[in-house]
């Protein structure tokens, strides 16, 4: 079974994907095993390797807020391209998880296109969900809202979410090797590097900002798609954030270039693009990853 592109794929498709990657490519690839959603959902990243001990890795995630749809498909296009080329997997090991937040995208697709946040049951049970993207263990508390109804409602402490555990967990224990950490998200058009929680400038801004554009991955997604994604630090560029992601693998030390990805927008809503806009994307987006890729492990 391979990616599609010319409509949104499941979330049992996806998962049914990788395990086919897995073992079509079994000399490259290895599924990740991240276990159980709230909801009961076995997910699994995969990892795309040639086998070289003590080699470099990179991490891509995809859809870890539900409705980000446009997001799997980029790192479907990932893995295509990883299979595809070995000479990719000389340069470094490939961690990818397509469908972080397995319960929030499946509910995307039968009940709210629009859902951003997990599934599990809050206090108040008209709101239900936390956003994966505040749950990390990163300054968890330092300035989320507490009200059960938000967009941003960070979950009753760090990693109390067993996505968003599984997938922290699982970062911290192949920090020795990983130097490039992805998230991938809709929408903006941006490159966004760390803090969320602070304008003041990260010890390596400079590389931070010379790999995300330069001659680097901005640069080689303007190429090919005309369009400028801009690189700013995610405080000045989004607003205040705690226990994002690119935070918690920046900031707990186990990558020194930490993005997150804001494709463009799409749909009535910017995060309903049409399934037309998938290939473009992919194609526009997937040279600035390479970039990106290559950048970092050259400096
Ligand atoms: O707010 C977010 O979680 C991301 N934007 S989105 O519209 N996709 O929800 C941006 C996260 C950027 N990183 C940090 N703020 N640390
Ligand atoms: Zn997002």
């Amino acid at each position: 079974r391979t990616a599609s592109y010319d409509r949104f794929m499941e979330f049992v498709e996806i998962d049914a994907h990788i395990h086919e990657t897995a073992d079509g490519n079994p000399a490259i690839a290895s599924v990740l095993d991240l276990g159980f959603s709230y909801g009961g959902l076995e997910f699994h990243g995969l990892k795309l390797s040639n086998g070289q001990p003590g080699q470099k890795a990179v991490w891509f995630d995809c859809a870890i807020h539900a409705r980000e749809w446009l997001s799997t498909p980029v790192c479907l296009r990932i893995i295509d391209e990883v299979v595809a080329n070995p000479a990719l997997r000389d340069l470094a090991d490939w961690y990818i998880l397509p469908v972080a937040n397995p319960d929030g995208y499946d509910y995307s697709f039968t009940d709210d296109r629009f859902w951003r946040k997990t599934r599990r049951p809050t206090a108040d049970a008209n709101c239900p969900g936390t956003d994966p993207n505040r749950n990390f263990d990163f300054l968890w508390d330092a300035g989320n809202p507490t009200d059960y109804c938000s967009e941003v409602y960070p979950g009753t402490g760090a990693f109390s979410e067993p996505e968003v555990a599984a997938m922290g967990n699982f970062i911290l224990d192949i920090a020795d090797n990983l130097v490039l950490y992805v998230a991938v998200h809709s929408y903006g058009e941006m490159i966004l590097y760390p803090y969320g929680h602070t304008v003041e400038p990260v010890p390596n801004v400079d590389q931070l900002i010379a790999a995300g554009t330069g001659t680097a991955s901005a640069d080689a997604i303007a190429a090919v798609a005309g369009t400028a994604y801009t690189v700013e630090n995610s405080a000045s560029g989004l607003y205040f954030t705690y226990g994002a992601s690119d935070d918690f693998a920046y900031g707990r030390g186990a990558v020194e270039f930490a993005y997150t990805f804001e494709l463009s927008a799409g749909g009535s809503g910017g995060f309903d693009p049409p399934a037309s806009q998938i290939q473009p994307v992919v194609d526009e987006v997937w040279p600035g990853m390479l970039a990106l890729v290559e950048y970092v492990l050259a400096n």
